[in-house]
């Protein structure tokens, strides 16, 4: 149907549903964005740990992580700098299977996850529970890249990416929220993307 408003209405049918608002598609780009220094981290000297608010602090190492189920990710990611990166590809194990093990207390409602370089960023206890965070250490069947947080990152992919801790190594459970590196710095302590909470008070 030719006409005026074939091309306005086809923009607006182009704006891709996946894209939350104030996004865009960064197509096959994935940028990489990290305050501190890139660390070299040897598989073998990598342990992740969950502690605080527990039953049970556990710590795996790389054989003892590789050795629970293996769960996938496979859907799109979004950066508070406003790119968008559809259908991404990440595997490691869910966040559930380190929990089911450490056991969290009744009285625990949050989390902080630590990298080795430092960085911290906090999360609700729930947004990390059923099958909606995983630590990754292969992207699109490769080893996850270094600067991408290799050899393991936290992946939280319905929040903005700044959640997903490149380098973790430790998951500590906590009673009350406390704010992690960005969020001390303005960032919104929830951050979902298809809200718009990129910064406190949004
Ligand atoms: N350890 C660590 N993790 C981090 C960051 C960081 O600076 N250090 N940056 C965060 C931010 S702001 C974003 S947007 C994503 C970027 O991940 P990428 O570099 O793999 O795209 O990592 C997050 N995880
Ligand atoms: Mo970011």
């Amino acid at each position: 149907m030719p006409g005026p408003t074939r091309g306005f209405l086809g923009r607006r049918r182009d704006r891709d549903p996946r894209l939350p608002p104030g996004q865009y598609d960064a197509g096959t780009d994935w940028p990489v964005l990290t305050a501190e220094p890139t660390p070299r981290i040897a598989p073998e000297t990598w342990s992740i740990t969950v502690d605080g608010a527990v039953e049970s602090p556990t710590t795996w190492d790389w054989d003892q992580a590789h050795a629970l189920p293996r769960s996938e990710y496979r859907g799109d990611i979004h950066c508070v700098t406003t790119w968008s990166k559809f259908g991404t590809w990440f595997a490691g194990v869910s966040v559930d299977s380190l929990l089911e093990a450490a056991r969290p207390t009744a009285e625990a409602r949050f989390v902080m996850a630590t990298s080795k370089t430092g960085y911290t960023t906090n999360l609700p206890l729930e947004h990390i529970t059923g099958g909606k965070a995983w630590i990754v250490w292969e992207y699109d069947g490769k080893p996850l890249p270094i600067e991408h947080g290799g050899p393991v990152r936290l992946l939280v992919p319905h929040l903005y990416f700044w959640k997903s801790a490149k380098w973790v190594t430790r998951l500590t459970l906590l009673q009350r929220d406390q704010p992690g590196f960005w969020e001390q710095n303005g960032y919104h302590d929830l951050g979902d993307p298809w809200r718009q909470q990129r910064y406190q008070g949004d």
